[in-house]
């Protein structure tokens, strides 16, 4: 999967992602979502919030396979953007919509936030 899926509607607080076989809980605040498009065989599957315009976690290392999801919650939008503009392409993220990537190439992917582009992140694909 190159594309990233598309979660919505979020309810509560702590944040459960839905996905095929998958139940991913995290965090303060309750995800319950729809996978828009298929969602293959992840691996581990890693979580980075956004808040307060800041990615949850700066730099993380995973495992070929592995899914990274981003959840928005903010007030304002937010995206996840490749700095050299492939692996990772999110639209904007409204407050409590959630991108998920899965990583199937080794490499170091740096991405930043479009409208707010002092907003960085990087995964470490090993
Ligand atoms: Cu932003």
């Amino acid at each position: 999967m190159k594309n990233g899926v598309w979660i919505a509607s979020m309810v509560g607080f702590a944040f459960v992602l839905l996905a095929a076989n998958i139940i991913y809980t995290a965090s303060d605040n309750v995800m319950t979502g729809k996978v828009v498009g298929e969602l293959e065989a992840p691996g581990v599957i890693h979580k980075i919030s956004i808040r307060d315009y800041k990615y949850s976690v700066e730099t993380l290392e995973i495992s070929v396979g592995d899914t990274v999801a981003w959840a928005n919650f903010d007030g304002v939008q937010h995206t996840v953007t490749s700095e050299d503009g492939e692996e990772l392409n999110s639209a904007l993220l409204k407050n409590r919509e959630m991108y998920i990537h899965v990583f199937d190439k080794k490499g170091t992917y740096p991405y930043y936030c479009k409208p707010h582009p002092t907003m960085k992140g990087k995964i470490i694909v090993k």
